[in-house]
């Protein structure tokens, strides 16, 4: 880290640097002009790239003055936070307020005092670390902040969706109804509710082995996602091989209409099941209620009312819809 004296008087270059290196600091780098300093902290002289601690700025310069200058290398955005003091022999106060404008944190009168020097030098640089220290630490902070936020997305994740399927679990399903019933019976719309079942999966499981069983429910959930339509359309996995839909502002006729068109879509996949007594594929049996003003207003009872639909459809041989 080294301190940079920019003065085109040799003679106050060379006395600075001597009391600066007197009180110990050790890389003292002195430049002439503000293209030389701007050559330094571009990484284009013979150094290369320097780190600077601290800028020591004459303001009369022939050509670029210091002022010009300061304004020049608060414009590079990795010396925002490097401190710029500017060296005058001039009292102007219009020219201590260009200099502040320009970016310099002090300035010292020429000529110079090595007592007030080193002391302006010494709370300069315990400023600019003290700043570097707080934005490392805000980073930091900002870096916490930001795994915080990742881990509880994938804690909500891990709540809200099933492991296996990716589709809404339990929970979500459950939330999902008490809200769209609460909403029905509000906007005074019907919400209908699907509840479906895989047919004779343990036989499934038991000849294709339980891998195979776990593709089969993936794909049942990704074809429920495909064939509903509508954004409002919610399904979720029940539980096990049941799986429910919720299906707001839609009423017995459009929800005996959707459950078929599930049941034909699982039907279409073909999915080899050669021990299910009903079919030679994998099938699957609904049950559907539909909430109309007045009735049914608790959602355990159209949860048991659609479990009791798809119990018919089971009894009467499967891979049916039942209303
Ligand atoms: P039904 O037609 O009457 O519904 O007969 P079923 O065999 O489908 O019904 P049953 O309730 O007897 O069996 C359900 C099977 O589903 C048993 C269980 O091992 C299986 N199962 C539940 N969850 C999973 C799972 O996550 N993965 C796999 N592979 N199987 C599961
Ligand atoms: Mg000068
Ligand atoms: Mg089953
Ligand atoms: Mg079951």
């Amino acid at each position: 880290m080294a301190i940079v004296i920019v003065d085109d008087t040799v003679f106050s270059l060379e006395v600075t640097k001597a009391w600066l290196k007197a009180a110990g600091y050790m890389d003292i780098i002195t430049v002439k002009s503000a293209k030389e300093l701007y050559r330094l902290i571009d990484g284009h002289s013979e150094r290369g790239i320097v780190e600077v601690d601290l800028i020591l700025m004459d303001i009369v310069m022939p050509e670029i003055n210091g002022i010009e200058a300061c304004q020049s290398v608060k414009k590079r955005e990795w010396l925002v936070d490097v401190p710029v003091i500017m060296v005058t022999s001039r009292t102007d106060r219009n020219d201590l307020q260009l200099a502040f404008s320009a970016g310099a944190m002090d300035y010292i009168k020429k000529p110079l005092d090595s007592v007030e020097l080193l002391a302006r030098v010494r709370s300069a640089l315990k400023l600019k670390h003290e700043t570097a220290r707080r934005k490392a630490r805000e980073l930091e902070l900002l870096e916490v902040t930001h795994q915080l936020q990742a881990a509880n997305e994938r804690l909500q994740n891990l709540s809200f969706f099933d492991g296996l399927t990716g589709i809404a679990n339990r929970r979500n399903f459950d939330q999902r109804l008490l809200q769209e019933r609460k909403r029905s019976m509000r906007e005074k719309n019907p919400l209908s509710l699907i509840m479906l079942d895989i047919d004779y999966f343990k036989a499934f499981n038991d000849t294709y082995g339980h891998l195979k069983g776990d593709d089969c429910l993936i794909t049942v959930a990704s074809l429920l996602v495909k064939t509903l339509r509508r954004p409002g359309d919610f399904p979720a996995r029940y539980g096990g091989e049941e799986f429910g839909v919720v299906l707001p502002n839609t009423d017995d006729i459009g929800a005996a209409v959707i459950a078929e068109e599930l049941r034909a879509s699982i039907e279409r996949a073909n999915i080899e099941h050669i021990s299910s007594p009903c079919a030679d594929h994998v099938t699957i049996s609904l049950g559907v209620v539909t909430r109309f003003q007045g009735h049914l207003d608790n959602p355990n009872d159209l949860i048991m009312t659609a479990d009791r639909a798809l119990y018919c459809s089971k009894n009467q041989g499967r891979n049916r819809v039942t209303i």
